[in-house]
């Protein structure tokens, strides 16, 4: 496998390179330099693309980001008749891909601020790029707003959720992941909002593991749970066909301090089912899981472009 295509798959899988919005522009862009390498007829160029891009899809199973963004690289290079116009159309379309996803950030943050209160306390889980858009927007507006952010075990994306709050001068707190039923219980937080990996078809959200257990407890305590997903996020598969990606165990502990004998589950993701949701948060503002469904399949490339 070239280096650059075993690189950039090493880093999604090592987790140098996450947030699904990240994955999916990092591996349009190296599915893209790939081909500016390959050989032969257009026929052949694109088979070896899909090749790789079977490959780069693999490296996280379950942002479904990553398949969209390298799905539209695909598309454009079957698209041509000649090699040459295959190398340029993969080169534009992975830069148009990073463009698109950082402009739906963009107006999702727009949409998003303004349905977060002035002075309202908000409560986030994992790291998410779209969320954390959406809260360096409200304060931009000039609101004033309390984060509380969990440390999200095992891989403690909390820890750089904190450090981007503190960067955007944004008030926040951590708080473990076995707190969040108490603090719903015992302050005033006003929405919870959390970013998200996948949306299916049948309206679940699939997002970092805990996702499920926050929105339940969210519903719980009536306060209004959001998902900021854009149209890169939407997938034609549902829920119970998304593979739930499993990680290493040493994610959640060291080999030493474990019960010799005893197994470790790790499992990264969970589902969120569309009663639990409040509203997505797109592009296009505010909607249902299943209306944001509606809107945004149409526009997902078809999966022919695979082959
Ligand atoms: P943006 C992350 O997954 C989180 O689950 C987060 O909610 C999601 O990606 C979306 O992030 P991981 O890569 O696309 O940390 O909003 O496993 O940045």
């Amino acid at each position: 496998m070239p280096a650059n295509l075993q690189q950039t798959i090493a880093d999604i899988r090592s987790m140098k390179v996450r947030g699904a919005a990240s994955i999916g522009i990092h591996a349009a862009r190296a599915l893209a330099d790939h081909v500016q390498g390959l050989d032969g007829t257009p026929a052949q160029v694109l088979r070896q693309a899909r090749v790789a891009a079977r490959r780069l899809d693999a490296a996280r199973p379950t942002a479904v980001t990553l398949h969209n963004c390298l799905g539209w690289v695909l598309a454009a290079v079957a698209a041509q008749a000649s090699v040459p116009k295959q190398k340029k159309a993969a080169r534009e379309t992975a830069r148009l891909v990073g463009m698109e996803v950082k402009a739906s950030r963009a107006a999702i943050a727009n949409h998003g601020a303004q349905h977060v209160p002035d002075g309202a306390v908000v409560l986030t889980h994992c790291h998410s790029s779209t969320a954390l858009a959406v809260l360096a927007a409200a304060k931009r507006s000039g609101k004033s707003l309390e984060v509380i952010a969990t440390e999200t075990r095992p891989f403690r994306q909390g820890l750089i959720t904190v450090k981007a709050l503190r960067d955007e001068g944004i008030s926040c707190a951590l708080a473990v992941d076995s707190a969040v039923e108490h603090l719903l219980a015992t302050r005033d937080i006003d929405l919870v909002l959390v970013g998200a990996d996948t949306m299916t078809r049948d309206g679940v959200l699939i997002n970092k593991i805990g996702t499920a257990g926050v929105a339940a407890l969210a519903q719980l305590h009536e306060v209004p749970f959001y998902a900021a997903a854009g149209l890169h996020k939407f997938t034609r598969q549902m829920a119970a066909d998304i593979p739930i990606e499993e990680r290493a165990a040493g994610e959640v502990v060291a080999a030493r301090d474990l019960a010799r004998g005893a197994r470790v589950l790790n499992p990264v993701f969970d589902r969120t089912p569309p009663g639990r949701i409040q509203a997505c948060i797109t592009e296009e503002g505010l909607a249902s899981p299943r209306r944001a469904v509606q809107r945004n399949l149409a526009r997902i490339v078809e999966e022919d472009a695979w082959g």
